[in-house]
């Protein structure tokens, strides 16, 4: 079995959030979303999604610079050719093109779940997932006051989520974590989210953030910045977990040689896909850091692919995987992305590939533009 995909169509979706999510760099209210559509020469077929967003708040990535890079180099490096699995497609994008990273994941990760469709595996399972159900946590954007945000936790806690995760900002911070803490109470598992607005003068200021027994600090410098995260690492008690720092195994490894961080969100879309995605997080393993699957505000079709990452044994934390009633009036799989009891949400092991199907008639309807990529006939 070898991967030649023969018919590649890209597909941008606008789908509106039920409420803004802002975090300390930007506000997001509709999600352009990239899907892709997979055709293998043997009829396997699978979409995937581009996980870029359309400012490059969070990424230097968008789904204007993902379409042009798929378009321009990404999809003619593998359209037609053969390969002998996901390995060696993603090799492939990364010989001679830099960065786009996204980009290249939406090609890779589809490309595993191809792999895992002509296999008979569910996509949890061909990854070296061994769970069947994942802990799932909330996060919750920037709030005008306190007490909003501190409404807006105790919510999440009485929905059951393992996990409250608070978007943080200078100014926005130590007020409203003291103030969620209090409204919730010690045993709920507290994090916070910097996305990179802090620099290391602040680190008197984040160590008040110590005494609120908070689970991690996700990203509180800048993303290109391993050497500060160490050094504040050492002058505050809460755990520092990196989000945007880590953009492939290297970064990982330097992580853990420097002690930037004791904590590491993987998201397969920045660091390249589930190849790199798996390198870290058997590198983590390793070395007992444990690794939780972030999120990008997906549509279910994203989120069935970090559904099957998070089935991996080193997800020992609550992952960025709120059901899709969270973030859509009505989401693009069926059937829609749930939590259980316990804050947990199902690996759909009863499939092949990532376990859901797609609602083509709700694509149509969220259809911004569309192009196709196809070998010419008898090619
Ligand atoms: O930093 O984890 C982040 C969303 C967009 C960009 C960056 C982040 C996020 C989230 C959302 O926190 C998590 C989710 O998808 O629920
Ligand atoms: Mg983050």
């Amino acid at each position: 079995m070898t991967l030649h995909l023969r018919r590649i169509e890209l597909w941008e979706i606008q789908l509106p959030l039920r409420e803004p999510f802002r975090i300390s760099s930007g506000v997001v209210q509709d999600r352009r979303i990239l899907l892709l559509h997979l055709q293998n020469e043997d009829g396997t077929e699978t979409w995937s999604e581009c996980v870029a967003e359309e400012k490059p708040n969070y990424s230097e990535e968008t789904t204007d610079t993902a379409w042009h890079a798929l378009t321009e180099w990404l999809i003619p490096r593998v359209l037609g050719k053969t390969f002998t699995g996901p390995e060696a497609l993603g090799a492939a994008l990364n010989v001679g093109i830099r960065g786009h990273r996204m980009a290249k994941a939406a090609l890779e990760m589809g490309a595993w779940d191809l792999t895992a469709r002509q296999r008979n595996l569910p996509l949890s399972r061909m990854l070296g997932g061994t769970r069947d159900r994942v802990l799932t946590g909330i996060s919750v954007g920037i709030q005008q006051t306190p007490e909003v945000l501190a409404q807006k936790a105790v919510e999440a806690v009485a929905l059951g989520y393992g996990k409250v995760k608070l978007k943080i900002a200078p100014g926005m911070d130590v007020d409203f974590v003291a103030a969620v803490r209090d409204a919730v109470g010690t045993s709920v598992g507290l994090a916070v989210d910097a996305n990179a607005a802090y620099t290391l003068a602040d680190a008197p200021h984040l160590a008040r953030l110590d005494p609120f027994n908070l689970l991690m600090l996700e990203q509180p410098l800048a993303q290109d910045d391993l050497l500060r995260h160490a050094a504040l690492q050492k002058q505050i008690a809460t755990p520092i977990c990196l989000d945007e720092s880590i953009t492939g195994v290297q970064q990982a490894e330097d992580m853990i040689t420097l002690g930037s961080g004791r904590i590491i969100n993987i998201k397969p879309g920045r660091v390249g896909g589930f190849s790199a995605s798996l390198a870290i997080h058997d590198i983590a393993r390793a070395h007992d850091i444990p690794v939780w699957c972030g999120g990008m505000l997906e549509s279910g079709i994203g989120r069935a692919y970090n559904v099957a990452l998070a089935s991996l044994p080193g997800f020992t934390l609550p992952g960025d995987l709120s059901p899709s009633a969270r973030y859509w009036a009505a989401d693009i799989v069926t059937p829609e992305w749930t939590m259980e009891d316990g804050g947990m949400v199902c690996v759909p092991l009863d499939r092949p590939g990532f376990g859901v199907e797609v609602n083509r008639n709700r694509i149509d309807a969220l259809t911004t533009r569309t192009a196709v990529h196809a070998v010419p006939q008898g090619g």
